[in-house]
């Protein structure tokens, strides 16, 4: 018998779906429960597509925009968060919805629209086009959110007012990332605004963290998430920033690159908010099929947070 490679992997905990996830994915399950099939979900409920086919199996349909919805079917606006136009239109048509947007994105849109009834433009950290960023943005009359991405952005910007600014940011960003366009608006805007450190939530900084703890100790890191999941992507830059040159963003094990781990002693594992725990439990059984492995975890948090799904879906089914 030919023996195989040792080699050690290093589970990353925290990882996986995030408080936020596990709700949305719930009320998408509830809906289906208690109004039957079809239930719409506008855009990817997380993004994830084995955790979308899993619910388009039990009857979701998934689309983009709110008039791809028929009236007299229930639609979940996704975890993301929704411009305000969205359930402004979901009303007008007296269609029945249920806002999944995870409670730490709706936080950031009521800290925007406290900003604005002071007066104050806003400026948001974050990435143009992502759902999440449209949505907070959205929550807004048009002028009144500019979107910066980089340090470079920062010098860029030409506000209403330099003396009457605050920002906001999107919530999965690299911690490191945006304390450094953070610092570039507090120096450029003395008077600027904003939330004691930033609008990362809890999950995306645990995520970045044990990414940090595990880099110093492998060769390769495999981040288990979707290449439109901005929180995943994340992780790969985080573990890259921390040393780890190899880093790969993997939907699941059949998209590692195996040649590329050729002769490694170490690898780290971790996985975006929303990528479901059975990749990584698919990823470890690949890893153990091709070497001698030893899994150890790493842990650097216990989370404990968890959000409860909207009430009208706590109500028991009628009839
Ligand atoms: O925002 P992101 O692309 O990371 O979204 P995911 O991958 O669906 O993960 C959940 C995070 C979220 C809903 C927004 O904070
Ligand atoms: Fe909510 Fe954070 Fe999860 Fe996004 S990553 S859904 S903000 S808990």
């Amino acid at each position: 018998m030919i023996s195989k490679p040792p080699l050690t992997l290093y589970l990353a905990a925290p990882r996986g779906f995030c408080a936020g996830v596990d709700r949305a994915v719930k009320i998408v399950e509830l809906a289906l429960q208690k109004w039957g099939a079809p239930v719409y979900v506008r855009h990817e409920i997380v993004h994830n597509r084995f955790v979308v086919d899993g619910l388009r199996a039990q009857g979701a349909v998934f689309v983009e925009e709110l008039d791809e919805v028929p009236d007299d079917r229930p639609v979940i606006f996704s975890a993301h968060g929704v411009p305000r136009s969205v359930p402004a239109e979901a009303q007008r048509r007296n269609m029945v919805y249920v806002d999944a947007t995870c409670p730490l994105v709706s936080k950031v849109h009521i800290e925007a629209e406290r900003h604005h009834a002071e007066g104050l433009q806003m400026v948001m950290i974050g990435h143009a086009g992502h759902p999440e960023v449209l949505g907070t943005m959205g929550q807004l009359p048009e002028g009144e959110v500019i979107l910066v991405e980089t340090v470079d952005d920062v010098a860029r910007l030409a506000p209403r007012d330099p003396s009457r600014l605050a920002w906001i940011t999107q919530t999965t960003l690299s911690v490191d990332d945006t304390a450094a366009v953070v610092a570039a608006l507090q120096a450029r805007f003395p008077a600027i605004v904003g939330p004691a450190k930033d609008d990362i939530c809890y999950a995306t900084t645990n995520r970045q963290a044990a990414v940090k703890a595990i880099a110093p100790l492998i060769d390769a890191l495999l981040v288990i998430g979707a290449p439109n999941s901005s929180n995943s992507r994340r992780l790969v830059e985080v573990g890259q920033s921390a040393g780890c040159a190899h880093a790969q963003l993997v939907m699941r094990a059949s998209d590692i690159d195996w040649r590329a781990l050729d002769g490694i002693r170490a690898v780290g594992v971790t996985a975006g908010a929303s990528a479901p725990e059975v990749l990584v439990d698919e990823v470890v059984a690949a890893f153990a099929e091709r070497h001698d492995l030893t899994v150890e975890l790493v842990e650097t948090a216990r989370e404990r947070v968890e959000f409860k799904v909207p009430r009208v879906l706590r109500e028991p089914v009628a009839g």
